[in-house]
């Protein structure tokens, strides 16, 4: 087949704070797109089955410590080290749709106090999300939530902190704000919507860069 005559991929992006739902509605939108014979596969960030990954997650469940600058280094060569397959993916005509990305990275890291521009730094030039659907909630609802708690940054003050930074400094126009104190189906509709219409708008469009 004429490489020309396939569309590449969407590279579709769920953020929000811990416990909102990314994980289940990602499963959700996958099944939704592969359904209607549109090939998607799942990604997440970290990824803890790199050799970063195995370090990141060791710092999560609290059996290392380690300077917070250098961790948001790791958590951002973490997402370095996917960018050839994330590409790969998109230009194959693959849509990914990804749970966490640069913006977490920066909201973790500047919520304990560590200058915002220095934290946006090392993501620019990484592949920019077409779409990004953030999973909105009250940060008390949240933590109410089944398993919260279980890794180092699930505390209400903290996920209140980092709830602030995505919504005064990384949230642009462009993200989509979805409700997700409803029912798991009626969330997934939404967002089935939403990806819906982008199919169409971002099909033809170049994969852009974070800058
Ligand atoms: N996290 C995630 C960061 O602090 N920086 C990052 O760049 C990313 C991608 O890692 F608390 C935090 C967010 C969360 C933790 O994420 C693990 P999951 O989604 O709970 O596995
Ligand atoms: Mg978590």
């Amino acid at each position: 087949q004429n490489k020309e005559m396939i569309n590449r991929g969407l590279f579709i992006l769920f953020e929000g704070v811990d416990r909102v739902g990314k994980s289940t509605q990602v499963q959700n939108l996958v099944k939704f797109l592969n359904d209607k014979q549109l090939s998607t596969k799942a990604m997440r960030f970290p990824d803890r089955t790199t050799p970063i990954g195995t370090i990141i997650n060791a710092y999560l469940q609290n059996s290392t410590n380690m300077d917070d600058r250098a961790l948001h280094l790791l958590f951002s060569s973490n997402r370095w080290e996917a960018k050839d397959s994330i590409y790969q993916a998109l230009n194959s005509g693959v849509n990914l749709v990804v749970d966490r990305y640069s913006y977490s990275g920066v909201a973790y890291t500047a919520a304990k106090g560590i200058d915002f521009d220095w934290c946006y730094a090392c993501e620019k030039g990484l592949p920019e999300p077409d779409v990004i659907i953030y999973l909105s909630m009250n940060s008390e609802d949240a933590t109410k939530r089944g398993d919260f708690g279980g890794e180092r940054y699930e505390k209400l003050e903290f996920q209140k902190k980092i709830k602030d930074i995505y919504e005064s400094k990384l949230m642009t126009p462009k993200w989509k704000v979805v409700d997700a104190n409803r029912d798991i189906e009626t969330i997934s509709k939404e967002i089935s919507d939403i990806v819906n219409k982008e199919l169409d708008i971002i099909k033809n469009k170049q994969i852009s860069t974070i800058s």
